[in-house]
């Protein structure tokens, strides 16, 4: 069959130039590039919104915004960040480096991966429209809890439109990738040899496909109580609030996974890379990724502690998300095992990716301690919550999306970047990072509340010190920009096809930066078994 298509490569499309080339983008790279800037603009749209947030914060009282106007910009930099930022980028990656690394000549259904893309900026539209309609964006947390989500004004039908179309761009991503990892695969990969950054993109579209629908349901059902006589959520009616709760966090839970799984995929593929030796325990990396994903369907309810249950249910829901640390724990083991003894170098890439390894653990001992039912009564809407996700998502998320853009740069632009600049960036983010998220340990446990504008007097130092790390943080991002920026323009010279020694995967087969159209014919056998053979996936046959 694949060789039957062979033929029938002449004379593809002449690329479309100018707007005509991203506005009918039909090609994978193109695409990906859109999703990657896209989500970048929207990471420094979140990310103004953080520094609002914590210039605020810098100190007690009120001093630029006002209480309702705070709260909007908390809930928009959650959801911004979220669906924004982190997800797209997550989709743009897979976008570019699927075919690449699967040897397919492009994803399986191109137009709509045209309509998956263009469906975000509307979505983004609508968000920030809404800080311009009467009564302001949405405020009530990007949880969108009635009841204040049905009692607010018109910003909360934007937010909830706007939701619509990113879980729409969600599902049809999700089959994109679903299929073209199924079923575009070169002759010779078959699934437990295929990339891990492959395996993850494809379990995280499955979780995508579950979940998107029902974070989708939740906000109709928000929308019909709102504005067409419904009681789903209100109680004065007969519905149950809590309801909402549930729901939102069978999606929310999932969706903490959406986002690390792809991460989990991307550290799996530098890490060994820069060791210099085959990733450690592929199998195992496999079933941990499937492990995590099946029992993120299971822990929704460690959101919902303090909103009481019976104790058989906070003891299910205790012990099965302590359950989730064993796979992430055979997964941090193999990533160490992997460096063990390997003749490392630490590049931009892999400081980000060590990076992640050690502040990701940080963030999951928190959520362990989380997850314990009588503390979490304790710190539930404390800063303590605030410091967790930060190290999962920030140093977790976005840390593996810079190791992944230094990583794949040189294969996007065909140029190099400079090391020492990535360097200094890496640096920088980490010091800073920390300055501003790890005192929020301490103001969360001291009894902090999240989502205030002002605070108690005896909460003012580590406040003070977490905003000077925010604004510093924010400015390493900026470096970050201009860092792409400089690539993308000639960088330090071109780049190799290979640019890394112990680069196995198929992407370094080809020609820095990839032509437009790539393996239009599949890699040849001999190829494949190559790669496969450096990468310590033996072959079979
Ligand atoms: C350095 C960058 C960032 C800073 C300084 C920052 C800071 C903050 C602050 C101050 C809050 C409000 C806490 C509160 O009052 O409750 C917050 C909330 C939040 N942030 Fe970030 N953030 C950053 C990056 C990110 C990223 C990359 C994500 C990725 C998903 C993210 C996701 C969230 C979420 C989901 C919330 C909760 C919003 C809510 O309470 O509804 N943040 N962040
Ligand atoms: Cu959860």
């Amino acid at each position: 069959m694949m060789i039957a298509t062979e033929h029938l490569n002449h004379g593809h499309d002449a690329m479309d130039h100018g707007w005509r080339r991203w506005l009918y983008a039909t090609n994978h790279k193109d695409i990906g590039t859109l999703y990657l800037f896209f989500a970048l603009a929207m990471f420094f749209v979140g990310g103004i919104m953080a520094l609002c947030i914590r210039a605020e914060l810098f100190q007690p009282g009120l001093q630029y915004w006002q209480p309702e106007f705070f709260n909007q910009l908390t809930t928009l930099h959650g959801i911004i960040m979220v669906f924004g930022a982190i997800m797209p980028a997550f989709t743009g990656l897979a976008n570019w480096m699927l075919p690449l690394m699967l040897g397919a000549p492009d994803m399986a259904f191109a137009r709509m991966n045209n309509w998956s893309f263009w469906l975000l900026p509307p979505a983004a539209a609508l968000l920030l429209i809404s800080l311009l309609v009467p009564g302001g964006a949405a405020g009530g947390g990007w949880t969108l809890y009635p009841p204040l989500s049905i009692q607010s004004g018109m910003g909360m039908d934007l937010a909830i439109f706007s939701i619509h179309l990113l879980g729409l761009s969600s599902i049809m991503g999700s089959i994109n990738i679903i299929t073209t990892v199924l079923n575009m695969r070169a002759p010779g990969m078959p699934l437990l040899k295929m990339p891990l950054f492959a395996w993850t993109s494809l379990v995280t579209a499955y979780l995508l496909i579950a979940v998107a629908p029902v974070l989708a349901g939740a906000v109709t059902m928000l929308l019909t109580d709102r504005h067409f006589g419904t009681h789903f959520f209100k109680a004065a009616g007969g519905g149950d609030p809590v309801l909402f709760q549930h729901i939102f966090w069978f999606f929310g839970h999932p969706e903490v996974y959406i986002m690390a799984l792809p991460a989990f995929g991307i550290v799996s593929q530098i890490i060994p890379v820069f060791a210099r030796k085959p990733l450690f325990g592929y199998v195992s990396m496999v079933y941990a990724t499937c492990s995590i994903a099946i029992l993120s369907f299971m822990v929704w309810g460690h959101h919902m502690f303090a909103v009481g249950m019976p104790a058989t249910a906070q003891l299910f829901f205790m012990f099965l998300t302590m359950l989730i640390a064993v796979p992430t724990g055979v997964k941090v083991f193999n990533w160490i095992a992997t460096m063990w003894q390997g003749s490392m170098t630490f590049e931009t890439p892999m400081l980000f990716a060590i990076g992640f390894v050690c502040l990701f653990t940080v963030g999951g001992f928190s959520g362990l301690i989380l997850s314990i039912a009588p503390v979490d009564t304790q710190m539930q809407d404390t800063y303590y919550v605030v410091a967790h996700f930060h190290y999962v998502l920030v140093a977790g998320a976005l840390f593996s999306l810079f190791a992944a853009t230094y990583y794949w740069l040189p294969k996007w632009t065909g140029f190099m970047y400079h090391e020492g600049r990535g360097k200094f960036h890496f640096w920088w983010s980490m010091l800073w990072f920390n300055v501003t998220f790890f005192p929020m340990h301490f103001l969360g446990l001291a009894g902090m509340p999240r989502r205030i504008p002002d605070y108690a007097l005896q909460f003012t130092d580590f406040n003070a010190i977490a905003s000077i790390g925010a604004m510093c943080f924010g400015l390493g991002q900026v470096f970050f920009l201009f860092n792409v920026i400089h690539t993308i323009r000639g960088g330090v010279g071109p780049a190799p096809s290979r640019p890394w020694e112990g680069g196995n995967t198929l992407e370094w087969e080809v020609p820095s930066p990839a032509p437009h159209h790539t393996w239009e014919t599949p890699p040849d056998l001999a190829t494949v078994q190559r790669g496969l053979r450096a990468q310590g996936l033996e072959n079979d046959e």
